[in-house]
């Protein structure tokens, strides 16, 4: 494994800001990766399909055809992959846990050799002297459970408390930091109404029904875990909260940006921290004929105390309430977006909410590069949900890396991204948002769902066919980044 972090990247170009110092050495620095996007050994060990594995096969669904039915294999080379993260200086590791690894078909007995990777992986991790901070659900759904009805059906929400505590049993003697879901506007919006996630599935009031029973599936697995756990637990959830702004100060787009902040945001915030959906949603999901199936006593249940709220912030979106003038324009939302802004479009389109691009340069996703909206971001969730403190649990940007004759990775753009971010982050903090860590993404190259591998969010460098591990320019930018903090 070459991993060239003996390279200084002193001849790196000067990132444009040096966020260096700015952050108190108790800051917890991290990398991040989700467990269907770099374990592979899809059917090893007992492991069943997830929603994941099923949809990856539908025809046009994946770029390329790709699956994760290799991926990263991560799962052979676990071991070389820690000693990859703790040579990056890194703090903690954020991974998920494959559900129908760990319990095949999501309910019933635990699958032990599914669960002994973790185990495996989390003693290396404390081995090396690296925090496990672990994901229960990064959106691959053991596909019974699917077939059951999925998250619109209120059941799995308590298929994943029984999920969570078999994790506690196993991994809570180690594991301190627990995240429940990752993303779950992705799992509702983009699973359940767009389809262009897993499941696949086009229907708007299930995916609000989705979103309820993710934040119930949430606040069960927080109370088993806290109720289960041996030792003192820290538990929250991430969010892709949606930055909106309005594209001008016209009503009309003040109100689109509004409503995209609604279903983007406080849809999940409100309940989580408040207990209580905000009223502006409710109502229109009402004028929607749509009703989210509350039931007496959810949202005490879904508003658990949180002892962190996970932000993940890739861009900002522009939103217009107006029509735009070309014919071709509709209220469908961007065309190409993976949705990982939250500026997608329901899939009826009842009301107008277009974005509108500003011209700043864009990633590889076509995703606008506005670090300040990552300021803009982690201020409002201090300032509306105060008392919360924040982790900023993903943070990066696709490039199209070509590694150079010597097979090394020179990303001046993604260095430069993470640079002008951290320095946003610490903005934030100068503002007074209780930021208090954050995670890149990603480790290294993965699966990036629907677009295969064509897209590369690592600051690590894979190369498929070999398996072969490079640190790129913008890895060893972060872990000079992580020893300048330290130094104070
Ligand atoms: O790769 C994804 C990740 O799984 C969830 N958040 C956004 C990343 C980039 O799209």
């Amino acid at each position: 494994m070459t991993t060239s972090l003996d390279r200084s990247s002193a001849s790196a170009p000067e990132p444009r800001s040096d966020a260096g110092s700015r952050f108190p050495v108790d800051f917890l620095w991290g990398v991040a990766t989700s467990a269907y996007q770099i374990e592979g050994a899809a059917s090893e060990d007992g492991r069943t399909a997830s929603i994941w594995d099923t949809f990856s096969r539908v025809p046009g669904a994946v770029h390329n055809g790709d699956n994760g039915d290799v991926a990263c294999d991560h799962y052979h080379r676990m071991p070389e992959d820690v000693d990859l993260i703790a040579g990056l200086g890194v703090d903690s590791y954020r991974f998920s846990l494959s559900w129908p690894r760990i319990q095949p078909g999501g309910r019933g007995a635990v699958n032990q050799r599914g669960i002994a990777f973790y185990d495996r992986l989390v003693d290396r991790l404390l081995e090396r002297d690296v925090l496990p901070w672990v994901t229960l659900y990064h959106w691959d759904l053991p596909q019974e459970l699917e077939d059951a009805g999925g998250w619109p059906a209120r059941d799995t929400a308590y298929r994943f408390a029984d999920f969570a505590e078999i994790a506690m049993n196993r991994l809570g003697d180690r594991v301190r930091w627990w995240t429940t879901l990752n993303e779950p506007w992705c799992s509702a919006v983009l699973g359940y109404d767009t389809g262009r996630h897993a499941p696949g599935r086009q229907d708007f009031g299930d995916s609000m029904a989705a979103v309820h029973h993710l934040l119930l599936g949430h606040g069960l697995a927080a109370q088993r875990l806290r109720e289960t756990a041996p030792e003192p637990i820290q538990v929250g959830i991430t969010l892709n909260t949606t930055h909106a702004l309005p594209a001008t100060d016209a009503d009309a787009d003040r109100a689109a940006a509004r409503r995209a902040d609604g279903f983007g945001t406080r849809i999940y915030t409100d309940p989580l921290v408040l207990g209580s959906y905000p009223t502006d949603v409710v109502d229109e999901l009402a004028a929607r004929g749509v009703r989210l199936p509350v039931q007496h006593g959810d949202l005490s249940v879904i508003a658990q105390p949180l002892d962190f709220l996970g932000v993940n912030y890739y861009t900002t979106h522009y939103f217009s309430g107006s029509p735009e003038e070309d014919a071709e324009a509709s209220a469908e939302g961007p065309a190409e977006s993976s949705g990982e802004g939250s500026g997608e479009q329901a899939a009826d389109g009842v009301a107008l909410t277009r974005v509108v691009p500003q011209g700043y340069p864009v990633t590889a996703m076509d995703w606008e590069i506005t670090p300040f909206g990552l300021t803009g971001m982690l201020t409002r969730l201090g300032a509306d949900y105060p008392g919360v403190p924040l982790y900023v649990t993903e943070n990066g940007a696709a490039f199209d890396d070509r590694p150079d004759q010597d097979g090394e990775v020179e990303d001046a753009d993604r260095t430069a991204y993470f640079a002008e971010h951290i320095e946003a982050v610490a903005a934030a903090r100068d503002a007074g948002a209780d930021v208090r860590g954050y995670f890149a993404w990603s480790l290294m190259d993965n699966f990036e769902w629907g677009y295969g591998y064509d897209k590369r969010f690592g600051i690590v460098h894979v190369d498929y066919p070999t398996q072969k591990r490079t640190v790129k320019q913008s890895g060893r930018w972060f872990r000079d980044n992580i020893r300048r903090n330290r130094q104070g």
